[in-house]
């Protein structure tokens, strides 16, 4: 698809997401990438979700963290490196950091650097013998860790959120692969990982009472018209999140309400009413199913809640 030079754009970073935008919606279903969801008003909308009483996953994961956090602290140790994917506000690292004592030294990433720099800050006001490193970079992408030769750390990766569920089954394997390279051999990783259950309790985790997953949904159509050019009529589009069996995952999707063309630049793709775009998978794992797509490492512990909607593993590599 050729794009005119004459066309103008507000910026270089509106560009690359009218590219983005349309590679996946030139893809046969129409796809964008889930990543896309998470500007400003997305993230606001994303911390309003977890909230919400049907969003079973952020409070669940608290608990688990909160009532075995003496086990996790002793599991990962005190002269030991802790390495956040994704990290916000470190709110769930602060349960850890209370039970760990004197931690050595924690990186956070996050992509978003002014939350991750502001939290930094706070967390060295707390913990004064606590070595901060922040990396604001795409964890996704390539990036080194700070030094660690002199003092040998372990390292332990640490992703909450069932985060490692938006990721296809393959880029899930390749990048557990990545945090087993990153950590070493003596390396461990502590992951949430959301679990397969009842649809009556996950279809509505995904399509909640207040609207409000709809609204983050359809906040990334908002997103495209304001930063790259496109002319969705949002309201002929509809939220729905749909179980797929054969993959065991949500499939979050905009479903046309109508017939209907959309222009982004000068590219323009047509909707046949009720043809949808997904925006984001979140796959559900079986214990089975995790310890398999986890190759590298050896699961050494499991937490659930009573009722095993969610699970925190701690995973040791194997060599
Ligand atoms: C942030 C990817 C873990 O999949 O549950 C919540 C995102 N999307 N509601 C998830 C999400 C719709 C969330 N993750």
């Amino acid at each position: 698809m050729s794009i005119s030079s004459s066309q103008t754009f507000a910026d270089a970073q509106g560009e690359a997401l009218m590219a983005t935008a349309i590679a996946g919606l030139s893809q046969s279903p129409k796809v964008l990438p889930a990543k896309l969801l998470y500007d400003e008003r997305g993230s606001q909308l994303f911390e309003a979700i977890c909230d919400l009483p049907e969003y079973y996953p952020t409070r669940t994961e608290i608990g688990i963290l909160q009532r075995h956090a003496e086990q996790i602290a002793t599991l990962i140790g005190s002269n030991a490196q802790l390495i956040e994917f994704g990290s916000g506000w470190s709110i769930k690292t602060r349960i850890l950091l209370e039970a760990i004592d004197q931690l050595a030294s924690y990186v956070p990433i996050d992509i978003s650097c002014e939350p991750l720099l502001e939290s930094a800050r706070k967390l060295r006001a707390a913990y004064p013998h606590l070595q901060v490193h922040p990396l604001c970079v795409d964890y996704e992408q390539d990036f080194s860790l700070p030094d660690n030769e002199q003092s040998r750390l372990r390292r332990v990766a640490f992703f909450p959120g069932s985060t490692i569920g938006n990721f296809p089954q393959p880029e899930a394997r390749a990048f557990l692969n990545r945090i087993a390279d990153l950590v070493g051999p003596d390396g461990a990783l502590l992951i949430g990982v959301d679990l397969q259950k009842d649809l009556d309790i996950l279809l509505p985790a995904y399509n909640d009472a207040q609207g409000i997953t709809a609204e983050f949904n359809l906040n990334l159509l908002h997103r495209l018209n304001r930063e790259a050019g496109a002319n969705f009529e949002v309201e002929q589009f509809e939220h729905w999140a749909i179980w797929n069996e054969a993959f065991g995952r949500i499939e979050m999707r905009l479903i046309s309400q109508k017939e209907q063309n959309v222009q982004i630049g000068n590219a323009t793709f047509n909707f046949q009413p009720g043809e949808s775009i997904c925006t984001e998978y979140s796959y559900k794992y079986t214990l089975e199913g995790f310890a398999q797509l986890a190759e590298r490492f050896r699961v050494e512990e499991v937490w659930t809640d009573a009722r095993s909607l969610f699970s925190v593993q701690y995973l040791t590599q194997i060599d």
